[in-house]
């Protein structure tokens, strides 16, 4: 089993959305174009738009996380203006139809890179895995005695190919990288990559959360400028590993930020579910909910200061 399966029908799956057309979905956001009085798409911009739903161990979860697209979509925006000094954003604007109004922004459409591009600053998953059979995290050599949620000496550039949906992504050395987008552009996505996490872990020590390892997307300017743009959404849960600091305990898995309740509650007796069975896990309680809830909005709050 390695598609991302619902345990029931759709949950808020494109809106219809008067002035758009819906493009693509992915697991937890859907892209739209805006389309002209002629019903032409626009050729220049997209409009991202961040559900609600939750995954967990490869399952969509019922019911969704009232307010998480919101958050993250926020949280993305904060971060954008942190990271403006080091690399330019998709982002045009947050003017959008009031039934996304907070979960959504106009970005410019970009030729995205066919390269997941990963760093990591503490050690663990895919990455912890290469460095007990070899040594190395793609291809770099790390100290010995390194254990689950070490923090490395300097982050990493760790990149995976895109695979479709449904399907996992595989790592990507350096040279297939640079085969890929050509050695000027490689060079710069992986400085781009370690400086965005980099930046990332300065802002959030002085608010008690370690970042272990983000994925940031980027895309050329269509105007053959060719520069880098961050694309997507960055440094929010979804997208990277936040860890509470004042937990952080190297040599075990580390709780995670947001889904430790879901994750928690799930491999419970109280949940009746088997991991290992194939079904689709039962609807999540209230209170399990709402404490997920809690977390994405504590996530905000610390990070950026702000009420949420
Ligand atoms: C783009 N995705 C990821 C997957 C989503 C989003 N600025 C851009 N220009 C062109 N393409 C994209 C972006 C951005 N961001 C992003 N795929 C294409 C993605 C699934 C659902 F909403």
């Amino acid at each position: 089993m390695c598609g991302v399966t619902t345990s029931d029908a759709p949950l808020d799956l494109p809106v219809d959305l008067p002035g758009y057309q819906h493009v693509y979905s992915g697991k937890v956001r859907d892209l739209y174009a805006p389309v002209d009085s002629q019903g032409e798409p626009d050729p220049d911009r997209l409009l991202l738009v961040a559900s609600n739903r939750l995954s967990a161990y490869d399952w969509m979860m019922t019911p969704e996380i009232p307010d998480k697209g919101e958050v993250l979509t926020r949280l993305s925006l904060w971060w954008f203006d942190q990271l403006s000094d080091l690399v330019p954003n998709h982002v045009l604007s947050t003017d959008v139809p009031a039934t996304v109004a907070g979960r959504a922004v106009l970005v410019r459409k970009l030729e995205m890179l066919k390269v997941e591009a990963i760093a990591r600053a503490y050690l663990t998953g895919g990455g912890l895995e290469e460095y007990h059979a070899k040594g190395s995290v793609s291809g770099i050599p790390l100290p010995d005695g390194l254990v689950d949620g070490s923090r490395l000496p300097e982050p990493v550039f760790t990149p995976t190919t895109k695979a479709p949906l449904g399907e996992h992504d595989l790592p990507m050395t350096l040279a297939e990288v640079e085969a890929e987008l050509g050695v000027e552009v490689a060079t710069e996505v992986s400085r781009l990559t370690r400086a965005i996490l980099a930046r990332g872990n300065e802002v959030a020590a002085q608010r008690g959360i370690l970042i272990a390892d983000t994925k940031v997307e980027f895309g050329l300017a269509p105007d053959g400028s060719g520069g880098l743009v961050l694309a997507d959404e960055v440094l929010t849960p979804d997208s990277s590993r936040f860890w509470p600091a004042d937990q952080w305990e190297p040599g075990h898995p580390q709780p995670s930020y947001d889904k430790q309740f879901v994750r928690d509650w799930l491999t419970s007796p109280e949940s009746g579910w088997d991991r290992s069975s194939g079904e689709a896990p039962p609807e999540l309680p209230p209170n399990v909910v709402e404490q997920t809830r809690a977390k994405y909005l504590e996530a905000y709050e610390r990070l950026t200061g702000e009420r949420f």
